[in-house]
């Protein structure tokens, strides 16, 4: 048993997201979680809403709110949207909560103790009508690069190319659309990441178990050379900077420290958090000092937030030169497209956590968006294959399987595990795929290779319909009713072993069997550490053992649902 603390890329407060963000960071981060509870490891699973910056002001401004009462709302609703799609936090922090005020504060003065932060003078957009910087998104212009009219400060939507606000051409304010500014000097903390480089590059050549993605991006940054940067804003909302003793920091009234400095600080606040209303210990997991040496951290994030992973916040750190923990594991997505494009909220184009879950159960979702995980490239999502996922996989090879026999069962054998005949070549072959698999479907949990543990589980299901068939209780029945009981015997240890097994992937449906199958939840857990537990796999049901049959699990996703909903989601371009 070990210990793994597990993060998840922390979600956005601009609004609920959508299916694209949860497929490449909190839902993977959740199957990977619920796994290795499942084999027996203590697993911490932390995430929190990412409150500050720019778009949090901006998205309040657009409801007209307050935009700490915009982030209260924002984050009761992410955090329903998670439970509802039964993502298993520990903990579902915030990033503007008191600790993280506290600890991003200590970094950054701890930070400038070492001699790695320094002010320094930049210059930045001012606007004369709205009487303030516009940092990031608050400015929007020209593209210098590929000319787009709608270029934000920090980014180009339409060429990805990272901006500094004071490149744009013809910018204007994106507060009042004021085309009145000039650009200004103004103070501002720099983080001397340069001065690191060579620690990072040795730490990076030492990461096992990234993927290729992770590291591609990490070593392509570290190539470009990395630049110091900004850590602070000219916004009022976020973490104000303060000196060591918390007096207010001379010139830095109207200055907040810049999102990305302290998004990652808060899986540690959140952890701390976590701790406090829990009663538990958070420097176990966090502290290398203190226990933590024998944490196994994993990470799982999308490819736009790899660099800040692997070098922004072990900038902070390594630069601490603290006991703190750094990354050992990290899992990088792709992207989930819409139909080949992008998700956009503004044009209302692809489908948001909330909404999602009015089309069909969370484990739908759940099962095809794993299935089909943006691992090696891009995936695009397209209803066809949503269908093809929920009718195929769920209804067709796992559905019918439990329905089949537990019908029979409590139709012809009172509801109870028959004591069952000899051993044939039917139960022999289906013991041999059983042993070859399930060690694979384990190994493919822990290397988080979600589409193969996917098709590795589809295969199991698969077996025990081809071994249904072969075993073929309904034929035997009236002839030797032994044989046919042997059949039902194996086929219903089978559905209660599927049920087992589906556990982190649907975990609705997982309950449902083993509710049904009388399975005592101290008795779901992944124990088969050799092949004799594997063996005992088919006959792990008592004989007289009762069952009944579960509900329907899984509803046929119809033609017609997939012509409405295409309508429904296309967007408005
Ligand atoms: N908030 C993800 C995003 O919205 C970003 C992750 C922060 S992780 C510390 O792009
Ligand atoms: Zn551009």
């Amino acid at each position: 048993m070990s210990k793994i603390l597990i993060t998840s890329a922390l979600p956005y407060i601009n609004g609920v997201k959508h299916l694209g963000n949860l497929a490449g960071s909190m839902l993977p981060a959740d199957v990977y979680a619920r796994a290795m509870r499942l084999l027996g490891h203590d697993v911490l699973y932390i995430c929190a809403t990412d409150e500050h910056g720019t778009p949090a002001e901006l998205a309040a401004q657009v409801e007209a709110e307050e935009t700490e009462a915009y982030c209260d709302a924002m984050h009761q609703a992410q955090k329903s949207a998670g439970d509802k799609f039964k993502l298993s936090y520990d903990y579902f922090g915030r990033s503007s909560s008191v600790s993280n005020h506290k600890l991003t504060q200590y970094f950054a003065n701890i930070l400038e103790e070492k001699g790695l932060i320094e002010e320094r003078v930049s210059q930045q957009v001012y606007s004369n009508a709205d009487g303030r910087f516009l940092p990031d998104r608050y400015v929007e212009g020209i593209c210098p690069n590929c000319g787009f009219e709608k270029a934000r400060g920090d980014q180009c939507d339409s060429c990805g190319k990272l901006l500094d606000p004071i490149d744009l051409i013809e910018p204007y304010s994106a507060v009042s659309g004021s085309k009145d500014v000039e650009i200004r000097d103004t103070n501002h903390l720099y983080l001397k990441q340069s001065l690191l480089s060579g620690d990072l590059l040795d730490w990076v050549n030492k990461a096992e178990g990234w993927p290729h993605l992770a590291t591609s991006i990490a070593h392509k940054w570290l190539a470009e050379g990395l630049r110091d940067r900004s850590i602070t804003r000219d916004l009022k909302w976020g973490i104000p900077v303060l000196n060591a003793d918390g007096s207010k920091r001379e010139g830095f009234e109207g200055k907040v420290f810049y999102v990305w400095f302290d998004a990652p600080i808060a899986y540690i606040a959140a952890t701390q958090d976590w701790a406090e209303e829990n009663g538990k210990d958070w420097k176990s997991w966090w502290r290398t000092d203190a226990g933590a040496e024998n944490t196994k951290y994993v990470q799982f994030m999308g490819k736009d937030n790899v660099a800040f992973h692997t070098l922004s916040f072990p900038t902070t750190i390594l630069g601490s030169g603290e006991a703190w923990k750094l990354v050992d594991r990290l899992k990088a997505f792709n992207w989930v497209t819409w139909y080949g494009g992008k998700f956009s909220t503004s044009q209302k184009r692809g489908v948001f956590m909330d909404q999602a879950l009015d089309i069909a159960p969370s484990d739908y979702w759940r099962w095809h968006l794993m299935a089909n995980a943006p691992e090696s490239s891009d995936t695009a999502f397209t209803w066809e294959e949503f269908q093809l996922s929920v009718n195929s996989d769920l209804a067709n090879v796992l559905g019918n399987f439990v329905n089949r026999i537990t019908k029979y069962a409590c139709g012809k054998f009172q509801g109870k595990v028959p004591e069952g005949g000899k051993i044939t070549a039917a139960e022999e072959w289906l013991l041999k795929e059983l042993n070859q698999r399930i060690p694979l479907l384990i190994s493919f949990y822990e290397k988080r290779e979600f589409r193969k543990a996917m098709s590795e589980t589809r295969a199991i299901w698969a077996a025990g319909n081809e071994y249904l068939t072969q075993a073929a209780p309904w034929t035997h029945y009236k002839t030797d009713i032994n044989q046919a009981a042997m059949g039902v015997r194996v086929g219903l240890n089978l559905v209660s072993l599927f049920g087992i097994l589906a556990q982190p992937i649907i975990p609705d449906a997982a309950s449902k069997i083993l509710d049904a199958m009388n399975i005592p939840e101290n008795n779901r857990s992944w124990n088969f550490g050799s092949s004799e537990t594997i063996a005992h796999l088919i006959d792990a049901l008592p004989f007289g053992h009762e069952i009944n049959s579960p509900d329907v699990l899984f509803t046929k996703i119809e033609d017609t649902d997939v012509e409405i909903w295409a309508e429904k989601f296309k967007g408005n371009d």
